[in-house]
């Protein structure tokens, strides 16, 4: 197991800006010659977890998985970026012991429902309040919050640049630079 790589988790609420920053913190790394890679929606959800929703039983399932391959990406000694949802405390303990406690830094995107359902980017709250949209996390699913998360960002106070430096600066301090 190599000190050197770890998973950077960013949980919180669907359009709270988890993918935002974690872009932004994937190009930073980049820029000072970390490689990463990142795990989201787009490359997990339609390959190796197609198939799996949004019930309680699918999203354990989806982290279980995605927690097993940042696991081998860690091994393969990468950086890793992973931005999901991510609503349960136990879930997330679940992720935490699979990648292991030391390869594991949790950013809390910390964005109030009120404002993401203000923002709602893709228009998925306006169809969770109309129903069209089953068990959509803080409508009709939980969204337990971090309690000890390594990293808060709070994006209603701060700007996503401030955000990005954060991670950023825990990580560097994490491989010891
Ligand atoms: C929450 C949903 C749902 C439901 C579709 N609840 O803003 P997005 O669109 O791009 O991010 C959300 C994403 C959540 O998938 P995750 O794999 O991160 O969730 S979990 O960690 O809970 O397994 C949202 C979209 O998928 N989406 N239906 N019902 N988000």
């Amino acid at each position: 197991n190599n000190h050197n790589s770890f998973v950077i988790w960013f949980t919180g609420l669907s359009g709270s800006g988890k993918s935002t920053i974690a872009n932004k913190v994937e190009e930073a790394l980049f820029e000072i010659g970390i490689k990463t890679y990142t795990l989201d929606g787009d490359n997990i959800r339609m390959g190796i977890n197609k198939g799996l929703g949004f019930s309680e039983d699918d999203r354990h399932e989806n982290l279980r998985r995605i927690a097993e391959v940042g696991k081998l990406f860690v091994d393969a000694g990468v950086v890793t970026v992973a931005a999901f949802v991510s609503p349960l405390q136990k879930d997330r303990e679940l992720v935490k012991s699979i990648i292991g406690a030391n390869n594991f830094v949790e950013v809390f995107v910390d964005t109030s429902l009120e404002e993401c359902e203000k923002r709602d980017v893709k228009g998925l709250y306006k169809k969770a309040r109309a129903g069209e949209i089953k068990n959509f996390t803080g409508i009709d699913a939980p969204y337990e919050a971090p309690t000890q998360p390594n990293v808060l960002i709070e994006t209603e106070k701060e700007s996503v640049a401030a955000a990005v430096k954060k991670v950023v600066t825990f990580v560097k301090h994490k491989l010891e630079l």
